[in-house]
């Protein structure tokens, strides 16, 4: 059976992007008649890797919450929730950093495109954001993951954290298998 693992960070406002990019294949997921677990959360711990607005960032998860029930994620099939209300997250992701390179977290493009844009130095979160990720995704045993073409890289390296953490150790995780969606529907001058 499939075990399908996916989030979405509560920063910014919800667009149309959000919808079209992420929560629309969520939703066609959910409902395609395939016997499968789907787990949906909100990547909170992944938005405070830039600095947020407490006040602000609790609204963002609220309506994000809101948006994916609106949008037809059923509660009572798909499981949805709070990344940072599972402290596994973060303990995964200690663990993974053990055996993840400096150097290869430093050569992920959206690490080398973000640093470029904060002025104020950069946490040490933004660089092992990707280590986080794998851990969302290794920590539910997933077989499949739907995310956007810019995730592409992390996905990547959540496979080879996966091998490398079998090999080394012994198997214990699944390397999962993207799911990417060709031609995502976009909304003009909207960036996913
Ligand atoms: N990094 C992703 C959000 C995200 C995610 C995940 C997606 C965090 N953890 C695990 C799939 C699986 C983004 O910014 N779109």
């Amino acid at each position: 059976m499939k075990t399908i693992v996916s989030g979405v960070q509560p920063s910014g406002t919800l667009t149309l992007g959000n919808y079209l990019g992420a929560i629309k294949n969520f939703v066609d997921l959910q409902n395609n008649g395939e016997e499968k677990e789907l787990f949906v959360f909100i990547a909170d711990l992944h938005a405070i890797t830039v600095p947020q607005e407490p006040a602000k960032l609790r609204n963002s998860i609220k309506s994000l919450a809101a948006l994916y029930i609106a949008c037809g994620l059923d509660p009572n099939v798909t499981t949805l929730f709070i990344q940072s209300e599972v402290r596994e997250h973060a303990e995964m992701s200690y663990l993974l950093q053990t055996i993840t390179y400096i150097g290869e977290l430093e050569r992920m493009t959206q690490y080398k495109d973000k640093m470029k844009k904060q002025e104020n130095g950069v946490s040490s979160a933004l660089l092992t954001y990707p280590v986080l990720m794998a851990a969302d995704i290794l920590l539910y045993n997933s077989t499949h993951v739907p995310v956007g073409e810019d995730q592409k890289q992390h996905l990547e390296l959540t496979r080879n954290l996966a091998e490398r953490f079998n090999n080394r150790y012994s198997d214990t995780f699944n390397v999962p298998e993207p799911i990417i969606k060709k031609n995502p529907q976009k909304p003009p001058s909207l960036p996913l």
